[in-house]
């Protein structure tokens, strides 16, 4: 049975009419008293509105961060720990409230958000409470009597900026390790996902020490082009669109800032000959990997939307996978049975739509789907057929990130060939390689032009591995113990024990 919808008597969501800023532990009007619509992807409706900031909301939030650093980046590694592991336990009572919020609000199906979003963002602030504690510094002997100790401190106030795609999931990749190494933050969410994650600052605000997280919503090129520029401000963590990334940077020279981008994709997944020479599960393993295209409804950075299929399976395989996305189940997000749901926003449905019609004025052959579809009793919500496309790697829609549930494929002769065709790209993110030859497998591993390769798997999240792009998907990496260092400088102290004049 499906979840109730926000707005019905029975349901575990009741969204205010109207949400605002979370400044200083406090929720604080928008100075300019203006507000924006919150859709829902579901049934293409409005459902409450949220502040739209501007330069003086940003200053306000700054400001409020920077009072609540010296205190805060004084605790200690415990006490951090402590409050991570708490907000952890507290998210994680609230799992299914959280997860219907999400749904509604993005579309995505409840089933994933329960499943993965929600464990996985638990999972992030658990992680990050434990690599903290685990992390050491290190001293370099540099003479017998001369010693450099080296910490690590944190950076300040650090901007995060997330997209629409994991509101809650994003939310927790950035704060988790942000507060860990002892920065406060100020958190921008994308204009069409905020109350998810507004949800998310009201169920914990207790937690934290006032100011050491604060959320300005609104616009982009308002809220988020203020906050980057802010000279307040120590660094900027962003996910989103590689031209954005683009502007990020700019926007980081003005004050010098480290920056760390996680930007878009067009991720190859591979398929070797030997996925059917094995048994039929591991041949099935492989088609339900295929199938992955459509997780989240394509709204993944690192969505498999290029296949590369060897030629000799090609036939076999493609058959299956069309019956496999033919079968998958789109409708209410709300409903556990529903396998795709609605895509984020209005403008996303019409940039998928417009690929759709892009790819057959490039000659690309349509094997499954293709179209919008209307969801009894939803009919104003944003959902369109999982597509697969057969065509060239040179055609846009093998090249350009359409960002919905919209698969490329292509057939390739050898290894050497798909290693060209999956490089044949401006991003690199992730990829995928399915064989039961460990060496070949390994040899794709290394040679695909991505910062994280899947093999015999897709879409797998776990913290603990390293998770970021090459080329122009961006620099940096997220979920792994290395990422505390993204978020901390390196203080030498160099102390000479010698008692002889120099
Ligand atoms: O992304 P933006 P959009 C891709 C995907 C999608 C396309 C457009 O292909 O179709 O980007 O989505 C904030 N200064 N990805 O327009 O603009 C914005 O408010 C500061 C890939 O939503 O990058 C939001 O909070 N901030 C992707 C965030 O940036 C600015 C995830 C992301 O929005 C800004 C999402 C500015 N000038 C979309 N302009 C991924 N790789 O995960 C926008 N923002």
């Amino acid at each position: 049975m499906a979840y109730a919808r926000p707005g019905q008597a029975d349901s575990l969501v009741r969204f205010a009419p109207r949400y605002e800023n979370f400044i200083g532990g406090k929720w604080v009007p928008p100075v300019q008293g203006e507000y924006l619509d919150d859709v829902s992807p579901v049934d293409g409706r409005v459902f409450t509105r949220v502040a739209r900031s501007s330069e003086a909301d940003v200053d306000l939030a700054v400001t409020a961060a920077r009072d609540a650093f010296p205190a805060w980046s004084a605790t200690s590694p415990g006490e951090r720990a402590n409050v991570l592991l708490r907000v952890a336990d507290r998210v994680e009572s609230a799992l299914e409230r959280l997860a219907v919020a999400e749904s509604w609000e993005n579309g995505k199906p409840i089933r994933e958000a329960l499943g993965a979003d929600l464990p996985l963002a638990i999972d992030h602030f658990r992680y990050f409470a434990s690599a903290i504690r685990a992390q050491e510094g290190s001293i370099s002997q540099v003479e017998r009597d001369l010693v450099a100790y080296h910490f690590r401190e944190p950076l300040g106030v650090v901007a995060q900026i997330i997209p629409w795609n994991f509101p809650l999931l994003l939310t927790a990749w950035k704060l988790a390790p942000a507060l860990a190494a002892g920065n406060c933050v100020v958190l921008k969410p994308a204009e069409q996902t905020p109350a998810s994650v507004l949800l998310f600052v009201e169920l914990v605000a207790d937690l934290l020490p006032d100011g050491v997280v604060n959320v300005v919503n609104g616009y982009g090129p308002e809220a988020g082009r203020a906050l980057a520029v802010h000279p307040g401000i120590a660094k900027i963590a962003f996910t989103g669109e590689t031209s954005t990334g683009q502007l990020i940077m700019r926007y980081a020279a003005e004050n010098i800032l480290p920056v760390t981008l996680e930007l878009g994709g067009k991720s190859p997944n591979i398929f070797l000959p030997d996925v059917f020479a094995a048994d039929d599960e591991f041949a099935a393993k492989a088609v339900e990997g295929f199938v992955m295209f459509a997780l989240n409804q394509g709204e993944v950075c690192t969505c498999p939307s290029r296949a590369l299929v060897h030629e000799s399976i090609w036939d076999e395989f493609m058959d299956r996978a069309v019956r496999r996305t033919g079968e998958l189940v789109l409708g209410d997000p709300l409903d556990p049975a529903t396998q795709v749901g609605a895509q984020a926003s209005a403008e996303q449905l019409a940039k998928i739509l417009s690929y759709l019609e892009l790819g057959r004025e490039e000659g690309a052959e349509v094997l499954v789907g293709g179209g919008r579809r209307t969801v009894p009793g939803l009919e104003d919500g944003y959902y369109v057929e999982p597509t697969i496309f057969s065509g060239d790697n040179r055609m846009r829609i093998f090249q350009e990130e359409i960002f919905g549930p919209v698969v490329s494929a292509t057939r390739f002769s050898d290894v050497d060939e798909a290693v060209r065709i999956a490089n044949d790209t401006q991003y690199g993110l992730g990829a995928g390689v399915w064989s039961r030859d460990g060496n070949t497998a390994h040899r794709l591993a290394r040679s695909v032009e991505a910062g994280r390769v899947w093999v015999n798997c897709y879409h797998a999240y776990p913290a603990h591995a390293a998770f970021g792009g090459y080329k122009r998907s961006g620099f940096g990496r997220e979920g792994h113990v290395s990422t505390l260092g993204h978020y901390q400088q390196t203080k030498s102290v160099v102390v000479s024990y010698d008692t002889r004049p120099t």
